[in-house]
């Protein structure tokens, strides 16, 4: 029969998580632990945010007050200032950058500048949020190139091999934190009777048959003829195999989350329908490297059509990419498909 009784002892909270992997490195200072748990700590202040989203409707619009004196924000907006301040002065960080700033972030002079970089983007799928559908904030943590001092713009453009960590929060049905620290691929969700992120998908791998593949398939007419051929491909159309099954949010963490827990995956090809941005819409620093990091640890792969994104050094922080992540076979098979078409190699 079915046992009900839940097992307490079973039951691993994110903070225990992270203080045992800590434990397997005992050169560890606790300060990289402390950060990812100050990232927690941000998913539940948003996750409070994202599900009173509606009530804005009642409680104010963008840029009016509310009943309480505050000036109402966007939700990404709000998000982007809540990340900056819990993080700001820690003494952890170096320095960061916001999908949402021009330039970095400076750590104010009156505070302690500490060893790590953060680069995230405080609610990705933002065309989203008004439809009640789920968004996510994304990060990314790699140690200080500089040796001392404020950090700088060089701290952040750093390759994605050199990630020392990077995650997720989604807020969906409900509110997972999915992170990486260079061993696996863990999983959690928040409980929001206890307020706690739980463990609950340790150690995730990407399954190797893949099932889904995700895209703006209303795009095609822009895509390369090596994109429409992997389409073709991913769909079935040349016989060899079975075509997968189409799913597309809209929202980068929720198709990657989607993508890695069933296999598949998720592409936002370079394409012709505006001109200003030849290589597609997304951020290598904020979306690319973190997720192809994850992607990577969980047995996938990503690629910009040509190399791994985590090979690409970085030029600007606002530089966009081609991206390709999920299943290996998939990836590569992209790859392919784009070298034959479109490089002529
Ligand atoms: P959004 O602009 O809504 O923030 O980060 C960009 C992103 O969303 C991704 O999350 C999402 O997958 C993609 O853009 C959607 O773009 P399209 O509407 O062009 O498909």
């Amino acid at each position: 029969m079915f046992n009900q009784t839940p097992d307490h002892t079973k039951i691993i909270t994110i903070e225990r998580h992270i203080l045992e992997e800590q434990r397997s490195y005992p050169e560890a200072t606790g300060v990289l632990t402390q950060l990812l748990y100050d990232l927690a700590l941000v998913g539940k202040v948003i996750a409070s945010q994202t599900t009173r989203g509606g009530l804005a409707e009642i409680l104010g619009r963008e840029g009016s007050i509310n009943i309480q004196g505050e000036e109402v924000m966007k939700l990404d907006v709000l998000a982007d200032r809540m990340i900056k301040r819990l993080n700001d002065h820690t003494g952890r960080l170096a320095v960061m950058a916001s999908e949402e700033q021009e330039d970095i972030i400076p750590i104010p002079e009156n505070y302690k500048a500490g060893k790590y970089v953060l680069l995230y983007d405080p609610l990705d799928g933002s065309s989203n949020i008004d439809y009640n559908v789920s968004i996510g904030t994304i990060f990314a943590i790699y140690r200080r190139k500089s040796k001392e001092g404020a950090g700088n713009l060089e701290d952040c453009l750093q390759k994605g091999r050199h990630l020392v960590a990077a995650g997720y929060l989604i807020y969906g049905a409900s509110t997972m934190l999915v992170y990486s620290s260079g061993t696996g691929v863990h999983g959690f969700t928040l409980d929001p009777g206890v307020g706690e992120f739980l463990l609950t998908h340790a150690n995730i791998r990407m399954p190797e048959k893949p099932k889904y593949y995700s895209v703006n398939q209303g795009y095609e007419q822009y895509w390369s003829t090596g994109v429409k051929r992997f389409v073709d491909y991913l769909q079935g159309k040349d016989g060899v195999k079975k075509g997968l099954s189409l799913r597309y949010i809209g929202s980068m963490v929720a198709d990657f989350h989607r993508n890695l827990l069933a296999g598949g995956i998720y592409l936002y090809p370079a394409n012709t329908k505006d001109p200003k941005y030849p290589h597609g819409k997304l951020r290598l620093l904020y979306e690319g490297a973190p997720l192809a990091f994850l992607a990577e640890q969980a047995g996938g792969a990503s690629s910009d059509g040509r190399q791994s994104l985590l090979d690409i050094q970085p030029r600007g922080l606002h530089q966009r990419t081609p991206l390709y992540i999920g299943s290996r076979e998939l990836v590569e098979k992209a790859e392919e498909f784009i070298r034959e078409y479109d490089l002529g190699e």
